[in-house]
């Protein structure tokens, strides 16, 4: 089942999310839902707050090369346990914050150690477009945009934008 996304401005994308003490069939149910609402957006990337739900899990998949194999992940109290002095810039997008991208610096490679879908400890090296994804998913988690990154001035103008969808959206929903 496809869940509504929701857009920035909004206090519950703002909410550091507590961590997931059991991995329930209902939490299982979400993150299928999850999946299912990234790829449909389409996105690369999905945190449960984006669709409402204040807990630790995240989706992605990062496999952009037609006709490849998708690699879907769902990642339960995900944390960056080792991230490269290195650092390297992409440009940034995100389905609360439609239609605007910025360039964001991160380290260029991460370590993440997570809970897969059946409660079992997993530790993988990120790098290129999946260090950058599973970084802003994460940052999702403790209640942080892209644009937090930006400087004050760009990030009103993309509140501004935003505030003006939402009202377009409502206006149009009747
Ligand atoms: O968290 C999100 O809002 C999802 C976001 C993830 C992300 C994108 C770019 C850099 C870091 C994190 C998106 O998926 S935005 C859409 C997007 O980037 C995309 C969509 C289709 C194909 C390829 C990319
Ligand atoms: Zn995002």
């Amino acid at each position: 089942m496809k869940r509504p996304i929701l857009i920035h401005p909004d206090p519950r994308l703002k909410k550091a999310a507590p961590p997931v003490e059991d991995i329930s069939d209902e939490l299982r149910k979400l993150a299928d839902d999850m999946l299912e609402t990234m790829y449909d957006a389409p996105g690369i990337g999905l945190a449960a707050p984006q669709v409402g739900v204040s807990t630790r899990l995240i989706t992605l998949d990062c496999v952009k090369e037609e006709g490849a194999a998708p690699r879907p992940l769902v990642m339960f109290n995900p944390r960056v346990i080792a991230a490269s002095d290195e650092r390297s810039t992409y440009e940034e997008g995100c389905l609360s914050i439609p239609d605007q991208y910025a360039e964001v610096e991160r380290p260029a490679e991460v370590t993440v150690e997570w809970l897969d879908r059946d409660g079992t400890l997993q530790t993988e090296d990120f790098d290129g477009l999946w260090a950058t994804c599973v970084q802003h998913e994460i940052d999702h988690l403790d209640g942080k945009l892209f644009i937090d990154y930006l400087k004050p001035l760009k990030r009103q103008m993309i509140t501004r934008k935003m505030l003006k969808l939402k009202k377009e959206r409502a206006r149009a929903a009747g």
